[in-house]
């Protein structure tokens, strides 16, 4: 057994949602970590004495919060779109790019067309920098093939990212993300032909732990969804969706109906939206970095998830279209900024509650039991995490336990 004990160090342990302490903190805390997992938390005074051959560390008041946690991510994508980018500038937008035959559709094109190798390299540029910033776990959706070969392609990837760095990868099929080229105007076509077979073949190759979609006007209406997701059930998959992102279709309650693990984006959810997630429990996941971009004006109803208790993550949506964002401690801050979260709920939507997003109960706090996935940070309190830009005050990350 390999045990290691921290101590003199300051613990946001994020533990319960209803503590009374806020981040959870612990200050003169200690921690145990024995293969791998947390064994004990507490008071470095209560630290217990028989921990034998413990190599044992004093982090010299550092703060640890349990390692980041992104769960929307499409990290995953052949090309970029500086030149979109370009012509938002020049006043077009993000819908009529969609509809010119640019946006998603494009890098569609480009995904296909590169090898699954490059794919891998270029991904890990971007889950570099999350792993420089503290992350372990990393939610990763398919949905730039949209043929069955490129869906399974860019799951592949996704898996061997986990082989290829300390990292813990979340799959999603996003299958129903956009309507290709080839099946122009054939959305229900395409659901048949190539959506629900590809998701059948990923579930069959054990490549995706849940299954998203796109309920919007440019993408799949409620019903197309629908019967993804009654695919999905009958595969045994969890489900999540992009609802209301652009326009209100009802897609939240829609997912909730499904006991969606989230719904994500939100701007435009209504009160009954809000009701069905609440009754559902399903996490609303903000993404301030595809507010931002597309400088949309229209605030997700924060006021309304809280009081109605809807727990609220915030993740990149690190996208090459209307999220090239791959930092969460931006992610953060923009919450605060943009959405006005507290610097609490921020980082709890990055740890405990982006968990929860992700169906996962070992991770995103700092609690006996759980994985030793844990940030060190150069830092005295937690606030100042969202509070800087551009700034990372990363000292260490454990990753099971292991620096
Ligand atoms: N909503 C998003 O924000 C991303 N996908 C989605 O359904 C955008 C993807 C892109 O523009 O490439
Ligand atoms: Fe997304």
């Amino acid at each position: 057994m390999t045990r290691r004990a921290l101590t003199d160090a300051t613990l946001a342990t994020m533990a319960a949602p209803t503590s009374t302490e806020p981040y959870g903190l612990i200050e003169n805390a200690a921690l145990v970590i024995e293969d791998g997992r947390i064994a004990w938390v507490g008071p470095a005074d209560d630290l217990p004495q028989n921990l034998g051959d413990a190599v044992s560390e004093s982090l010299n008041g550092r703060l640890v919060t349990p390692a980041l946690i992104d769960c929307h991510t499409h990290i995953v994508f052949g090309g970029n779109r500086a030149r979109e980018f370009e012509m938002r500038l020049q006043g077009a937008s993000y819908e009529e790019i969609a509809r010119a035959g640019g946006g998603i559709v494009s890098t569609v094109q480009a995904t296909r067309m590169t090898y699954e190798t490059t794919l891998l390299k270029d991904a890990l540029t971007r889950v570099d920098a999350l792993i420089a910033e503290g992350a372990a776990t990393l939610e990763i959706k398919s949905g730039y093939g949209l043929d069955i070969d490129t869906e399974l392609k860019m799951l592949h990837v996704a898996r061997a990212i986990a082989d290829t760095r300390p990292i813990r990868v979340v799959t999603s099929f996003l299958g129903a993300h956009a309507i290709p080229a080839d099946y122009a105007g054939q959305p229900d076509a395409y659901i048949d032909e190539v959506c629900l077979p590809a998701l059948d073949r990923a579930a069959d190759l054990g490549l995706a732990d849940a299954v998203d979609g796109f309920c919007e006007g440019i993408a799949f209406t409620p019903d197309q969804i629908a019967r993804v997701f009654d695919r999905a059930r009958a595969r045994g998959l969890p489900v999540k969706l992009h609802a209301e992102q652009l326009s209100n279709l009802n897609g939240a309650a829609l997912a909730a109906r499904y006991r969606a693990l989230s719904a994500d984006h939100l701007e435009h959810l209504d009160t009954a939206g809000i009701q069905a997630m609440a009754e559902a429990g399903s996490v609303a996941v903000l993404l301030p970095g595809a507010f931002y971009t597309l400088r949309e004006t229209r605030l997700p109803p924060v006021d309304g998830l809280r009081e109605a208790g809807v727990p609220i993550a915030i993740a990149t949506d690190c996208n090459p279209g209307s999220s090239p964002l791959a930092s969460l401690l931006l992610t953060m801050n923009m919450a605060c900024t943009l959405f006005r979260l507290t610097p609490e709920e921020a980082l709890a939507g990055v740890t405990r509650e982006a968990a929860l997003a992700l169906g996962l109960t070992d991770c995103g706090r700092i609690e006996p039991g759980l994985r030793a996935d844990l940030a060190v940070w150069d830092i005295a309190h937690p606030a100042e995490l969202a509070y800087r830009i551009g700034f990372n005050p990363l000292h260490a990350r454990l990753f099971g336990g292991t620096p």
